[in-house]
């Protein structure tokens, strides 16, 4: 099939499985059109079947505020008529899915008839969606997509309890390429961030304020109080100055390793003891997975898709948002003893292994052809 993937190309959840999800159906031998305004991070270069169109938005002075999504709609336009696309898959629902449905329309003035496919991430739907600025127009293009995914359960949930739509949203989850993050460890890495042989925690994210970033120190600060142990930070966003302003008025800045974003967080991951998500919302937590995957366990906080990825007990431990006291005693629970931490280990591997892309990709595929057949016979609605 010929296919158009929108997204957004930064280091977010939803553009790396956007991404994924592309590199994998172009081995696959589909032909794979990413149309967004930067090349996504993990898009790499010269991979067979992969296309990349730059959506550029001028830089007229009358507008105050660029008009991007009438320009991402006129290259969806565009891209599906001279590539002969069969189908778009949009990432996120702002503003991606109403442009969408705007290219579709405009396709179907030309006589070509194209569906889309919305898949919702999160945000999308529990922050940035449900304000009343974006209410009416998101519930209009889940309404009007051909097919909408949701990547969790828990997001399916959401999404049917905030928004007065009336239609089927099916749950595709995020994946993961077991095969990319079986690592053996490096002990000249674990060496540089571990010197005293401390554990080492991690985390990574964007740093935004639904991260809960400073329960990450607090998670951290309570288990160093008991076991000799360094953080390691990965990523960056608006609350990553106060994390350092915490860190330095508290002494434990040489504890408190801030690596900055990375494009494979993975290598440091693999090599850490812990993974720590304090999140407020998470609607699945892919680095959370990422690091499952990596056979690192994982103490987050039950908060939405998070305890369909984490099993507890076995991959990690789940906790109430903001009760930093028990993560710190589960985190305590998992490094403090080396059996438990060996266990825990395996578990956290085992348990990603559910989310291997082999088990995840034909389900969009079946979608694909379901939703390129409906319009043939149904035409757009
Ligand atoms: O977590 C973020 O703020 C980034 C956001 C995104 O859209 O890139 O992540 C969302 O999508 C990811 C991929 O599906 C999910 O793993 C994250 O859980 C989800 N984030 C939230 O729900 C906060």
């Amino acid at each position: 099939m010929r296919i158009g993937i929108v997204c957004y190309p930064t280091f977010g959840g939803s553009g790396v499985v956007a991404t994924e999800l592309g590199l994998a159906l172009a081995e696959e031998g589909h032909i794979v059109h990413f149309i967004t305004y930067d090349r996504p991070v993990r898009l790499g270069s010269g991979k067979a079947n992969i296309f990349y169109h730059e959506v550029r938005v001028s830089d007229y002075p009358l507008f105050d505020y660029q008009p991007y999504e009438l320009v991402l709609t006129s290259k969806l336009v565009d891209v599906a008529r001279h590539e002969r696309l069969d189908l778009l898959h949009v990432h996120y629902a702002i503003p991606h899915a109403s442009a969408a449905w705007m290219a579709q329309r405009i396709l179907l003035s030309k006589g070509i008839r194209i569906p889309f496919i919305t898949t919702l991430h999160g945000t999308d739907i529990t922050l940035v969606g449900r304000d009343p600025s974006f209410e009416p127009v998101i519930t209009f293009a889940i309404e009007h997509s051909t097919a909408v995914t949701a990547v969790s359960e828990s997001l399916r949930r959401d999404t049917l309890e905030h928004f007065p739509v009336g239609r089927e949203i099916r749950v595709i989850p995020n994946f993961i390429r077991m095969d990319r993050y079986a690592r053996q460890p490096d002990p000249e890495l674990r060496r540089r961030f571990a010197p005293n042989g401390e554990k080492l925690l991690v985390h990574v994210s964007n740093f935004r304020p639904v991260k809960r970033v400073m329960d990450v120190l607090k998670v951290f600060l309570g288990v160093r109080a008991q076991l000799p142990s360094r953080l390691l930070l990965i990523g960056d966003g608006p609350d990553r100055h106060a994390a350092e302003m915490m860190c330095r008025a508290n002494g434990t800045c040489d504890d408190v390793l801030f690596l900055g974003k990375m494009t494979e967080p993975e290598d440091v991951v693999a090599n850490s003891d812990l993974f720590v998500l304090t999140s407020e919302t998470e609607s699945f937590g892919l680095a959370a997975l990422e690091a499952m995957a990596c056979g690192v366990p994982v103490v987050t906080t039950d908060s939405g898709g998070t305890a369909e990825v984490v099993e507890s007990g076995v991959a990690g431990l789940l906790n109430p948002v903001g009760d930093t006291e028990t993560m710190v005693r589960h985190a305590l629970s998992i490094l403090g003893d080396e059996a438990a931490l060996a266990a825990y280990r395996q578990g956290a591997r085992s348990s990603a292994a559910r989310f291997d892309i082999t088990n995840v990709l034909p389900r969009y595929e079946e979608l694909y052809r379901e939703v390129v057949e409906h319009v043939q016979t149904n035409g757009v609605h």
